[in-house]
């Protein structure tokens, strides 16, 4: 059995060559020239097309109960999607109510996610603190694979962390050798300018972007900076949409801080004047946190990818149909949080930045997996061509030409934020886990198929990190005895 690749151009993040690719027992078993096709083998004519890492994506949100609702697309629906778009893995949120216990929502995402097409991790996401919080973080890394924790900068009055929670969680995830992850706004700011728009009789979702400026999601990148550097733990920063947190992060790695940035597919490529549409299903169709800003700071972004002050890219896929957007018709602020993308995320990034030249198809592998996983210490099991690897890998055409429509899509969602935009380059074949999952337009994904991937903590990582003697090794002052003279 297995499936073996022939004749295509292998693309990863370090190298292009040209060789055959067999999988077997959902690993690479052999990567060399003219490779002999076992017995019972599929053969999938690889020429003239790369072969490359299927994609990762670091930041979805598959039914997730949110804003007085239910993201309408689940793991298995979204995971589809994905594969049909040429994404093999996601890394989705495990977000706890405040006062609910981190382990009893980490089950209950698990439970969620046993339906996934292709293999799935988990972020989790710190909302509140105690002592039962600090150990639960402990549980997780030790027994459940977790690496990573989040924290909602805003949503004041649901899931926003404060100062405090901040740095208590930071603190037990640099003990624990994980990761902090932050959703950069700050969320007093957004509550105050959210009501004073509101007052000003601006209901419709225009308000939404004049009550998230760039300048919110800038002090919230340098605070988050500022408290991970004095703790001393690596920091992640979710969809990073403004100059002003691109630039924080700039600084902070440019003085040595292990700081890393995520750029969404959406943000590089949507503008604000979508909210300014006079039909609201449109506008509201819009609505995600933060918003989508003027050309300004798109352009800054994708030079932040080009020149790695951004490491990934992701598309904080989280979708909510028509019906469930209208719970904010007559207010803005409570229009569902969200916009999907994961199926496209791929092609519009092959097509806007490798056609375009902004980034080698060694990079456009770098920013859509292979540096998730050396992020998120997956790598080389997943973001890789290599012997051992899991399976995960996308056939890719750069002649095969697509135009995205809601109508077309395969995601659980009555909108696409792409719609209408022609892109040349799209996956002709997906495996997950050495199995065809997509092929020339036909899904073949299991319901159930994917599986949990455990993130090892980062132990010799952190080793390498600078010590802060001021912090980890303080000195008292020794005091009494004989007073010296004036
Ligand atoms: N932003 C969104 O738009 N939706 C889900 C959560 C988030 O941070
Ligand atoms: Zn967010
Ligand atoms: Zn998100």
């Amino acid at each position: 059995m297995g499936v073996l690749i022939k004749g295509g151009t292998i693309v990863t993040a370090d190298r292009t060559w040209k060789a055959d690719v067999l999988c077997a027992d959902g690993i690479i078993k052999q990567i060399g020239e003219n490779l002999e096709k076992p017995s019972g083998a599929e053969v999938i004519d690889a020429g003239g097309q790369y072969v490359m890492p299927g994609g990762i994506d670091p930041h979805t949100h598959m039914e997730l109960p949110f804003m007085g609702t239910v993201a309408s697309e689940d793991f298995f629906s979204g995971t589809t999607a994905g594969a049909a778009g040429g994404t093999t893995m996601i890394i989705d949120f495990v977000i706890p109510s405040p006062k609910t216990s981190l382990i009893s929502a980490y089950h209950q995402w698990r439970e969620w996610a046993q339906k996934a097409a292709t293999d799935y991790s988990f972020h989790v996401a710190v909302t509140w603190w105690d002592e039962s919080v600090r150990k639960d973080m402990g549980t997780l890394v030790e027994k459940h694979g977790v690496n990573s924790f989040k924290h909602f900068m805003a949503y004041k009055g649901a899931i926003m962390c404060d100062d405090e929670v901040l740095v208590n969680s930071f603190t037990r995830a640099r003990e624990l050798g994980a990761i902090a992850t932050v959703h950069a706004e700050n969320g007093e700011l957004v509550a105050h300018l959210q009501n004073q728009i509101f007052a000003q009789g601006i209901t419709g979702p225009e308000g939404h972007p004049l009550s998230r400026p760039p300048g919110v999601e800038g002090e919230a990148a340098e605070r988050a900076i500022r408290i991970a550097d004095v703790l001393n733990v690596p920091l992640y920063i979710v969809h990073n949409s403004a100059i002003q947190s691109l630039n924080a992060i700039a600084r902070a790695r440019a003085d040595g801080q292990r700081v890393y940035g995520e750029v969404l597919a959406g943000h590089l490529l949507i503008n604000d004047s979508v909210y300014r549409n006079p039909d609201f299903d449109f506008a509201a169709a819009h609505v995600m946190s933060p918003p989508f800003r003027d050309e300004e700071h798109q352009k800054a972004l994708w030079k932040g990818l080009q020149c790695g002050t951004l490491q990934t890219t992701a598309t904080d896929h989280c979708c909510f149909c028509a019906p469930q957007k209208a719970a904010g018709k007559d207010d803005f602020r409570k229009i569902p949080n969200g916009t999907g993308g994961i199926e496209d995320r791929m092609g519009v990034l092959w097509h806007h930045g490798v056609n375009s030249g902004k980034l080698t198809m060694n990079e456009f592998v770098a920013v859509t997996s292979a540096n998730a996983a050396k992020i998120f210490n997956i790598y080389p099991q997943k973001g890789s061509i290599s012997v051992g690897a899991d399976a995960d890998i996308v056939v890719w055409d750069p002649q095969k030409t697509r135009t995205i429509s809601a109508k077309t899509h395969h995601q659980k969602v009555d909108f696409n934020i792409f719609e209408g935009m022609e892109v040349k380059g799209a996956n002709t074949v997906t495996l997950s886990q050495g199995k065809i999952v997509y092929k020339d337009g036909e899904v073949r994904t299991v319901r159930g198929a994917g599986r949990y991937i455990n993130r090892p903590p980062f132990a010799g990582y952190y080793d390498a990190l600078k010590t802060k003697s001021a912090v980890e090794k303080p000195t008292a002052v020794k005091r009494g005895g004989k007073k010296a003279a004036a």
